[in-house]
């Protein structure tokens, strides 16, 4: 039985990592750190009572903790590692600069040294991301495409991204990068405009808000489906030779149209209820990303599935559902 390790694993993408690696017949760690509440829903259903899954396994550890990386890779001694642990927003990274370097720029190398001097042949996916286009010198952006990071987040993305590389390089590690771009699903965070549009507009059509406030609407993001995505972190470590792929829809959309798509599949108007607050707004922003993942259709047979209206159709469907719940809870308690 083949053994994976899961960095992230109570993140959006670890959660339905997890979930393809178990049907797969995978034994699953996953790395979870230590919280003062309990923080492992999107892996609930999967976990709850431990005798039912005993292929699933958590372990406390952090990326900022070279030692427990190296204890647990000693330990555990997986098969393939799958690096999606980060503090992953954009925005919050201007605010904490020095701790998302911390953890997604040196946690990734914490991670490699662990890998390096465990003297396994481990496998290794690092969860880069299309963010390190920035301020973008092409369209669409490819493999090859200069990167040009701009935000805190992205930098340290550009450093994982070669550090990966060069551990491929200079030790043979079966190490790739999946440039990703932007992937969404009912368990994306809900500070990321995508869910925070659906949550808000449910809970609008719902009279539990009044008003969605949001930042730069003209930015526009090639969005897919995060169900899709995680499959091509798997087909990357099962070719025969590791690589770097980019992993998009190859469409590109802006907040306005995703506001646009959403409020009318709930017969809204969403210049009613929609108003701008500059603490969204970013120090720089991106302005466009737009992928092309030819290169993964030709070398893994990847595709995605989901299309924009679907996702944005899915999102909504299943956030209007959470907030008839908390509608009906809100009217019991009255
Ligand atoms: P997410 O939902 O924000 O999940 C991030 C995960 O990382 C969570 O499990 C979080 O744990 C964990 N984490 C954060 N800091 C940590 C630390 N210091 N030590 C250990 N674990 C830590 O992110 P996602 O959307 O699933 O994305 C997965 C990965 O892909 C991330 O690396 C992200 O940067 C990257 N990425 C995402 C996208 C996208 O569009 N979603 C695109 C490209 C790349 P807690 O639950 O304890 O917070
Ligand atoms: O912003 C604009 C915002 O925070 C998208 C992460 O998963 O994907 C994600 O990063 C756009 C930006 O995602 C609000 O300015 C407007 O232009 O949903 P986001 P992101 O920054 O693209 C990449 C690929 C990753 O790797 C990251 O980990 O939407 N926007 N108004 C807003 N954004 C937010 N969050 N909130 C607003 O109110």
């Amino acid at each position: 039985m083949k053994k994976a390790l899961i960095t992230g694993i109570t993140g959006q993408d670890g959660s339905y990592l997890t979930e393809f690696l178990l049907k797969k017949g995978y034994e699953v760690w996953g790395i979870i750190r230590r919280s003062s509440s309990f923080h492992t829903g999107r892996i609930d259903h999967l976990y709850k009572d431990p005798h039912d899954m005993p292929r699933l396994k958590l372990v406390y550890g952090d990326m900022t903790d070279g030692t427990n990386l190296s204890a647990l890779m000693n330990e555990i001694k997986p098969d393939e590692v799958y690096n999606l642990a980060a503090q992953s927003h954009v925005r919050v990274s201007f605010d904490m600069p020095i701790y998302t370097v911390n953890a997604d720029a040196l946690g990734t190398l914490r991670l490699l040294e662990a890998i390096r001097s465990s003297n396994r042949a481990v496998k290794f996916y690092q969860a880069s991301s299309s963010e390190m286009y920035g301020k973008v010198v092409e369209i669409p952006q490819t493999e090859k495409t200069p990167f040009y990071p701009r935000s805190p987040y992205a930098c340290a993305k550009a450093y994982s991204f070669w550090q990966t590389l060069n551990y491929r390089e200079a030790y043979g590690l079966f190490a790739c990068n999946g440039i990703l771009f932007n992937h969404e699903s009912p368990r994306r965070g809900e500070t990321f405009v995508t869910r925070k549009i659906t949550r808000g507009a449910t809970r609008i059509k719902c009279c539990l808000q009044e008003k969605l406030y949001l930042g730069n609407l003209e930015a526009k993001r090639d969005w897919g489906y995060a169900g899709d995505y995680i499959e091509a972190m798997w087909l990357m470590l099962q070719q025969d030779k590791p690589d770097d792929f980019v992993i998009a829809t190859g469409e590109s959309h802006s907040v306005k149209e995703f506001l646009e798509e959403v409020f009318s599949h709930l017969d809204l108007d969403w210049k009613k209820y929609v108003e701008i607050d500059s603490r969204y707004f970013r120090p720089s922003e991106v302005e466009l990303l737009q992928g092309d993942a030819s290169k993964a259709k030709k070398i893994l047979g990847w595709e995605p599935k989901v299309t924009f209206k679907a996702l944005a159709k899915m999102m909504t469907d299943a956030d209007m559902k959470t907030a008839g719940d908390e509608k009906i809870l809100k009217e019991q308690r009255q």
